[in-house]
């Protein structure tokens, strides 16, 4: 269980971030955890990977593919320990390659819709809206992207990292200059935390306004996520939590102590309505956002 909970503690204080990163180390965490379990019988094997499941699952809320990683990963069939074991590390190894290949697939995909002198916008910092970035400058676009800093934990210092290695121009400005430079941008592409069943985006905190200035300034709007980001409770009705961090994220707490009529608000993620996104980009293809639905029914076993 201590490796397990390292790994918990990770994905809590974000040592490890962003959905899809997220989801594969809650995968290996399981596989580990189902690898090393000694117990007497199935009962107990289940107690305690029932257990594991939910502690991995409530290290943090809004992400989807937590909870459906931890749910593929550790799904088995058989009534004998050593059979079930088995099932969960092949299950867990099929989830991390399957994931791991979703990322190529998306940029690929992606990558053909983006022109050559394209200005791209991108929010926060999402693998799979890099994925896509990138393999246009791979493949000789000439382009350039405006990213934002992303206020409180200013992931968009790894985004501008990330572009620099590959040699991408970027341009790095802070979330309130997103409208401001909306007018020199042709594609706004954003990762995602989750997608809910009737195509509304959960992604960092301040995604909605890229959509909101986009769609006043007539550019397109493309979110990138893999299948496991698309959200099954939600069709059920089931809302989707956003998570709130701490005030420390924003305000030093010293300075905080002596603002007695204050007090400081940390939702980290916002709702993007369907009808501000053009396209998702997924790892079996292009869709709309008002084939969410269909995407959780047939590609999440729902
Ligand atoms: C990260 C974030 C990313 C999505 C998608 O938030 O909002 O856009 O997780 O990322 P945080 P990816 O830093 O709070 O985890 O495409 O890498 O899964």
């Amino acid at each position: 269980m201590q490796k397990l909970q390292e790994t918990a503690e990770k994905i809590r204080t974000m040592e490890i971030r962003g959905a899809g990163r997220i989801a594969k180390a809650a995968a290996e965490a399981i596989r580990d955890y189902a690898a090393g379990l000694d117990v007497a019988s199935i009962e107990e094997f289940s107690t305690r990977i029932q257990e594991a499941s939910s502690f991995l699952i409530s290290t943090r809320p809004t992400a989807v593919s937590l909870p459906n990683a931890v749910k593929l990963a550790s799904k088995y069939s058989s009534g004998n320990v050593e059979e079930a074991r088995k099932e969960i590390i092949e299950n867990a190894n099929c989830f991390i390659e399957r994931a791991d290949k979703a990322l190529g697939i998306i940029g690929k995909i992606g990558s053909r819709r983006i022109q050559d002198g394209d200005v791209i916008m991108t929010h926060c910092n999402s693998n799979a809206a890099l994925s896509i970035i990138t393999t246009a400058f791979e493949d000789g676009k000439d382009i350039l992207v405006i990213a934002t800093e992303s206020r409180p934990r200013r992931q968009g210092l790894l985004t501008v990292r990330h572009l620099n290695n590959f040699g991408v121009p970027t341009t790095l400005i802070v979330d309130s200059a997103v409208r401001y430079y909306m007018k020199e941008v042709d594609k706004v592409i954003v990762g995602a935390d989750a997608i809910a069943s009737n195509g509304a985006l959960v992604n960092k905190i301040g995604t909605s306004q890229l959509a909101l200035a986009a769609n006043e300034a007539r550019k397109s709007f493309m979110v990138a996520a893999e299948t496991f980001k698309f959200s099954p409770n939600t069709i059920l009705g089931n809302p989707i939590e956003i998570e709130e961090r701490s005030s420390d994220e924003v305000i030093d707490p010293v300075i905080l102590a002596d603002l007695s009529q204050v007090q400081v608000k940390n939702p980290v993620f916002d709702f993007t309505p369907a009808k501000y996104i053009d396209m998702i980009v997924t790892d079996i293809g292009i869709i709309s956002p008002g084939m969410a639905y269909a995407i959780i029914k047939e590609h999440l076993g729902w």
